[in-house]
């Protein structure tokens, strides 16, 4: 294809092309031999603050209100001050650029501050209130996260939408929910969820079709750990069980339960795509040295790195998948 003048290659593959199709979207599709049809997305993942489709492992400094990332495109460090003690991370990709913008949640005004990649602009909005737990994502589909929150007191989801501004409220969940928004049914949008730590069971309602669902998977006191490990486009419910440190995923291309022992008591699951193959990763953040561990899904080897320190909040905890 051309692109700013220059011809650069796609990425190779070993499917037999017999068309593309463009939907009234815009949104390309590939068109195999055997009538298959495929969708064309560009490769991104959650904390990549550099931009090269890989997640970063990257944390926020609660007592200095600082950011530092290492950027896993050329390990670099960047270090910078935004936000302060009490804030609760936010980073997510506000302005559609599919990089990771720094940003963070201030529960006592219930202000979201932020700092659009694209342009370095700062913004500052008020929504939300104390209490309340921040959900952003995309759910419009306009590949910009919007701001949310789930109330917990009350059960209710409030939105604003980045592509019209609209508002948007709904009842779902209960007091004691853990948020756990995500496309769970592949049609590029967000989808309202929630884990319940009572009975281990997810809820949702699919953006597709308002259809509600609820799986039984994981038990009380496990750690939703949610992310499209199997690479389908469709996120995989999945808990991390602390105490033994085990994982099980639920892959959604075909049910089949899978289970890994990967990390200690008192990890913190850190899900991302740290090989950049459009398969999330079983990754955890060790927050008493500040040691980091994937196992990638490229080749099943160990990416590990001591960043960061003991009290730090690793930032794809807090940007999903
Ligand atoms: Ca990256
Ligand atoms: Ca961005
Ligand atoms: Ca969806
Ligand atoms: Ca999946």
């Amino acid at each position: 294809m051309w692109y700013n003048n220059q011809q650069i290659l796609l990425q190779d593959t070993t499917r037999n092309v017999s068309s593309f199709g463009e939907d009234e979207d815009g949104e390309l599709y590939v068109v195999g031999l055997g009538g298959t049809v495929e969708k064309i997305v560009r490769a991104k993942a959650n904390a990549d603050f550099d931009g090269d489709a890989k997640t970063d492992f990257s944390v926020f400094r609660l007592l200095t209100g600082t950011w530092y990332i290492l950027n896993s495109s050329n390990n670099a460090v960047r270090g910078q001050q935004f936000g302060q003690n009490d804030d609760i991370p936010t980073p997510e990709d506000y302005d559609g650029d599919n990089i990771t913008d720094i940003g963070v949640f201030r529960p006592s005004s219930g202000t979201w501050y932020y700092i659009n990649s694209s342009n370095n602009t700062f913004r500052g909005i008020q929504f939300g209130q104390n209490g309340d737990i921040p959900a952003a994502g995309d759910y419009d589909g306009d590949a910009k996260a919007d701001i949310s929150v789930f109330r917990q007191s009350n059960g209710i989801w409030y939105r604003l939408d980045s592509s019209n501004n609209s508002f948007f409220a709904l009842q779902f969940g209960t007091n004691g929910d853990v948020p756990t928004p995500g496309d769970f049914d592949g049609d590029g949008k967000y989808d309202i969820a929630v884990f319940r730590p009572l009975n281990g069971t997810w809820y949702r309602v699919n953006s597709a079709n308002s259809a509600l669902s609820g799986v039984q998977f994981g038990a009380s006191g496990d750690v939703p750990a949610q992310g499209d490990f199997d690479g389908d486009g469709r996120i995989d419910q999945a808990v991390y069980r602390p105490n033994s440190g085990i994982w099980y995923i639920l892959r959604s291309t075909n049910g089949a339960v899978q289970s890994n022992q990967f990390g200690a008591a008192n990890d913190v699951p850190a899900v991302g795509d740290y090989d950049g193959d459009g398969r999330e990763d079983i990754a955890v953040f060790r927050p008493e040295n500040g040691t980091w561990y994937a196992l990638q899904s490229s080749n099943n080897t160990v990416k590990a790195a001591q960043f960061g320190a003991s009290g730090d909040l690793p930032a794809p905890f807090y940007d999903k998948p």
